[in-house]
């Protein structure tokens, strides 16, 4: 299936967080396609992907990047298509270096800043099927299923303790 949401990541050590997002976007049923792409390590690559991403049919990148967390923004500065960002947790830092990096673009290129970590992946991938929801029927009912679901689970399990 043609993808329509791109999950990229400036480092193979990005995965552990960024599979969350990749998660919801299979259990939400939307095409998806992921790789490593690095805004220092390969920036001609970046600016191809980015450039491309609207021509290949996505809608809507996803990118994840820690520490001087410039992909989502770079990638969001060659392209039409909505950015989300997803700073990832560093070990120096705790996140908050990937936070501010990512969060405080100049006006006039925005990007879309999640929370840090598992819980920003998680929406990222959520968020992006919201967007693709907009002329996706399935995937909308998809997105309505998963909110009943988890307010169901909540309800059904009212007992805090282990
Ligand atoms: C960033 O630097 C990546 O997004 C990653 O979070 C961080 C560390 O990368 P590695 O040194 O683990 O490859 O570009």
């Amino acid at each position: 299936m043609q993808p329509k949401v791109g999950v990229i990541m400036g480092s193979k050590s990005d995965w552990p967080t960024m599979e969350h997002a990749v998660e919801m976007l299979e259990r939400l049923g939307v095409p998806y396609e992921t790789q490593v792409v690095s805004a220092h390590r390969t920036p001609d690559l970046l600016f191809d992907y980015a450039k491309s991403a609207a021509s290949r049919g996505l809608q809507v990148i996803i990118a994840g990047a820690g520490g001087a967390a410039h992909l989502p923004g770079m990638a969001a500065s060659q392209t039409e298509l909505p950015v989300l960002g997803v700073p990832v947790e560093s070990k120096a830092l705790s996140g908050m270096d990937s936070l501010l990096s990512i969060v405080q673009m100049p006006g006039g290129v925005p990007v879309g800043t999640l929370a840090i970590g598992k819980a920003g992946a998680t929406n990222a991938g959520i968020m992006a099927a919201q967007i693709v929801a907009l002329q996706d029927a399935a995937v909308k009912q998809a997105l309505i299923e998963f909110r009943q679901q988890q307010t169901q689970n909540v309800l059904d399990h009212p007992d805090p303790r282990p």
